[in-house]
């Protein structure tokens, strides 16, 4: 273990340092309730100073070689290898994930960190054709500047990293505000790791608090060059609406409504155990999580009973203590929305329970429901939760239309033939779509957002003939 204090604190300028309002939040065991720790509750004055100390350190942080840069990143990656198990543990505890989800969470946070050192020095930007004979054209890549980022409790240390790695590589400073279910793992352990690092005081700044408080107070402040929101549609709303009144930039990534579709030719094993990942991985509290089941009928039978003989062998339970498959979801607020805006409603609306459906604290069993049809909440919300509704249709068509028009970031495809996977996915609107596959994550990773922009420049080599006009009046002829 780390030397860290029982009460994380928040990290301004390279200092430790409690709020201004001296108010500490308690951290949670989600498995257990259990107290396992306190944070700093920050509020504006927190968030005011974070920005102006990371206002003042933007530009010796830019201005260093992009190689000196990259070597803090490495030493923030040092720390979090040096730490593994710990975080590993810590994230567990905190989000109620079982030991994979911890474990891909730190490597992943990890791997962010190595990616990031290496693109920073490869990617300065380009010399363009000139548009005219005589100039040297250049398109130079520079950051933004001071980014806030807002990240919420699912995968708190990836989600972080996914922002703070790639905008410390290109130049940029910033203040993180975490989610306060999961301070620790998605804050304090970012500034220990900047810490270790040395990284310069202000480049990297950590303000815990609640949203209502810390977090609206960053989503609304006009000392950001961007804001970088991850988490509920809800929110993100209010946010980009206060952001169009000012038009500050922000960057919002929200929850999707995830379609898996099962096709006539398909796999129908591979499809029921891939939509374990797809639907319960953690529980189902994954933006990228499978949420509806869009199934062609000549398979559906063998489909729903394929799913159902997996979900009910599967164990759910406290992940510290034993072989869990699924650990507790985040929060009372969180299973009473699975449970009273998803599953009872639809239910009530003629959808068929075939297992699940209970609860025992924030254990959740895992959840069949047929019957789904597309005005029922299981087919229209993000559920967030261990659900998999299914819908039957007629074809390949009907599973595209159903499919489209909801805002989705990855989806699933299973067939026999491959073009046709490619066919599909290509008629599918969401970013990101796997054949065969769930959860992949092909590519994202190395795609993160780096918050630059373009700055062009244009040199004139060669003399320059203006028009006469332009000339000085004492000189004409
Ligand atoms: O998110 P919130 P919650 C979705 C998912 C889930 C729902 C609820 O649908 O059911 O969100 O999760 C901060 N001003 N996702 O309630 O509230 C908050 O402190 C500024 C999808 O936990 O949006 C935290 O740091 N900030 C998502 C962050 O916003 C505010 C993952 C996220 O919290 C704020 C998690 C405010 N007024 C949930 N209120 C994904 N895309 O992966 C809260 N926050």
């Amino acid at each position: 273990m780390t030397s860290r204090p029982a009460d994380s604190r928040l990290y301004i300028d390279g200092a430790w340092r409690p709020s201004a309002s001296g108010q500490v939040g308690d951290v949670e065991e989600k498995a257990t309730g259990a107290r396992i720790g306190g944070y700093a509750l920050g509020d504006e004055r927190d968030v005011d100073e974070a920005v102006a100390a990371a206002r003042a350190a933007q530009p010796g942080w830019a201005a260093l070689a992009a190689p000196e840069r990259a070597s803090y990143l490495r030493k923030m990656a040092d720390y979090l290898r040096e730490h593994y198990e710990e975080l590993v543990t810590q994230s567990m505890r905190e989000t109620g994930g079982v030991r994979a989800k911890g474990e891909d969470e730190v490597s992943t946070g990890i791997r962010q960190l190595d990616i990031s050192a290496v693109q920073a020095t490869e990617n300065a930007g380009e010399i363009l054709p000139p548009y005219k004979a005589g100039k040297l054209s250049l398109s130079r890549v520079v950051p933004l500047g001071v980014i806030g980022v807002i990240t919420p409790w699912n995968y708190p240390l990836n989600l972080a990293m996914r922002a703070v790695a790639p905008g410390l590589a290109f130049g940029n400073t910033i203040v993180l505000k975490p989610a306060e279910l999961s301070p620790v793992i998605g804050g304090q352990v970012l500034a220990e790791a900047a810490d270790h690092a040395g990284l310069p005081p202000g480049v990297l700044n950590v303000v815990t608090g609640d949203g209502p408080s810390a977090g609206w107070a960053l989503a609304t402040h006009r000392g950001f060059d961007l804001v970088d929101f991850t988490g509920s549609r809800s929110v993100g709303l209010a946010i980009a609406a206060a952001a169009a009144a000012e038009l500050r930039p922000i960057r919002l990534e929200l929850g999707g409504d995830n379609a898996f579709l099962v096709l006539d030719d398909a796999d129908v094993e591979l499809a029921a155990s891939s939509a374990m990942i797809a639907s319960l991985e953690f529980q189902g509290q994954t933006c990228i999580s499978s949420s509806r089941h869009i199934v062609v009928r000549d398979v559906a039978e063998e489909y729903v009973a394929a799913v159902t003989r997996r979900v009910e062998a599967l164990r759910v339970g406290d992940p510290m203590s034993g072989e869990v498959e699924l650990g507790p979801l985040i929060s009372v607020a969180q299973r009473d929305r699975v449970h009273q805006r998803i599953v009872e409603p639809s239910v009530a609306m003629g959808a068929k329970l075939v297992t699940g459906g209970t609860y025992d604290g924030l254990f959740y069993r895992p959840t069949v429901l047929t019957g789904v049809t597309p005005e029922m909440p299981a087919f229209t919300e993000e559920i967030f939760g261990p659900v998999i509704p299914i819908t039957v249709v007629e074809d390949e068509e009907e599973a595209i239309a159903l499919t489209n028009g909801h805002p989705m970031l990855m989806n699933s495809v299973f067939t026999a033939d491959l073009m046709r996977g490619m066919r599909v996915a290509e008629l599918l609107q969401a970013g990101e779509v796997h054949v065969n596959d769930a959860h992949a994550r092909h590519g994202a990773e190395n795609q993160m957002p780096g918050f630059t922009r373009r700055q062009w420049i244009g040199v004139q080599r060669t003399p320059l003939t203006l028009p006469a006009w332009t000339a000085d009046p004492a000189g004409r002829a």
